[in-house]
């Protein structure tokens, strides 16, 4: 495997990628994650060549609490799509991995089927260190999936509030689901999801659960109504079911019809232009620091700024101010 020559050069890598090969794609998502010095300047030359072929994708984050069964509908809803002739990739964000040393093989296995199915790739995700790195990474392994081909990416976020703004930061639509329980969930979601979502989803409607779930989307669409009042476009409110299929078809139509409408009034391309403006400045803020730290010099003046501020005989912002001033 690590023969130079199993190790094609990005432009090669670049070609099979737009070529559609498997393997390749799953190397190059490797790459850009890598945070190895070597492979820094290769991932930057791959994404460079695939850039041009980047950007036809529908972005879809899905978001929700743990268990509300953001996995299986993915899975539901790539088969559907698989079946029409589309082409999903699945990614994650997912920043406890780093903890866990694991990845979303758990998620892995709960998309078995879509797994199998040749239209559709998963991925893993990255086991980083900070959530503004994975998330970073899981931007660049989007592009590279939409350069392969795939013209659905969906990311699947936990639920916490960081990889919330973060996978927000990355898609075209981005979709909250709810449990049927959503009636006293609704006290608990944060004020903040619902003002960043797209479209809702009341999920596992049915059974026993499918009366609560119409109840839950009666009371979501009326807290919806009020943080968006005044505005022209409300997110979209759908009751459905990954096991029975309820309401996935309409789920899918309010998607496409909503992105739709903000392509053809300028709003998708405005928003993916806030959002590489962020991303550039996220880039910006995170090599400075990362410059900054590894300053040889600022390890042992860092420690003698904390415990300046720990003693309370200087302010944080002197501290800081000095520290930076000593590397000019
Ligand atoms: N009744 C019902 N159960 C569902 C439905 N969708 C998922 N589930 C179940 O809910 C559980 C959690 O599903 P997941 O898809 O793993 O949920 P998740 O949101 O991805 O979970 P995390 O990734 O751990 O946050 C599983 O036991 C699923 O079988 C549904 O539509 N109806
Ligand atoms: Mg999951």
């Amino acid at each position: 495997m690590n023969s130079p020559r199993m190790t094609p050069l990005p432009d090669d890598l670049a070609a099979a990628v737009l070529a559609g090969d498997r393997t390749a794609l799953a190397r190059a998502i490797t790459l850009v994650e890598s945070r190895c010095d070597r492979d820094i300047a290769a991932a930057e030359a791959l994404l460079q060549t695939l850039l041009p072929h980047t950007g036809k994708a529908l972005r879809i984050g899905i978001t929700g609490a743990p268990g509300v069964g953001k996995s299986t509908l993915i899975e539901a809803l790539g088969l559907r799509l698989c079946a029409r002739g589309h082409r999903v990739a699945v990614l994650a964000v997912d920043p406890s991995s780093s903890r866990s040393g694991g990845s979303i093989l758990g998620d892995k296995t709960r998309m078995a089927e879509l797994a199998r199915e040749p239209n559709a790739f998963i991925r893993p995700s990255p086991g980083g260190d900070t959530l503004g790195g994975v998330a970073a990474r899981t931007r660049e392994a989007l592009l590279v999936c939409e350069a392969a081909g795939f013209d659905v990416v969906a990311v699947e976020t936990i639920g916490t509030g960081q990889s919330e703004v973060a996978v927000h930061g990355m898609v075209d639509f981005f979709l909250l689901l709810l449990s049927p329980a959503a009636g006293d969930e609704l006290q608990g979601i944060k004020r903040g999801v619902m003002e960043l979502c797209d479209g809702v989803l009341v999920h596992k409607a049915d059974g026993d659960l499918a009366a609560a779930a119409d109840r839950a989307a009666q009371q979501c669409l009326l807290a919806l109504r009020v943080l968006h009042a005044g505005d022209a476009h409300k997110p979209p409110v759908v009751v459905g079911s990954s096991l029975t299929g309820r309401g996935l078809d309409e789920l899918w139509q309010q998607i496409e019809g909503s992105l739709a409408r903000a392509r053809s009034e300028g709003r998708l391309a405005e928003r993916r232009r806030q959002q590489v403006f962020a991303w550039l400045d996220e880039v910006v803020r995170d090599r400075l620091l990362h410059d900054f730290l590894a300053d040889p010099g600022v390890g042992a003046a860092m420690a003698q700024a904390r415990d300046d501020v720990a003693a309370g005989t200087r302010l944080p912002s002197a501290v800081a101010r000095a520290l930076i001033a000593r590397r000019r």
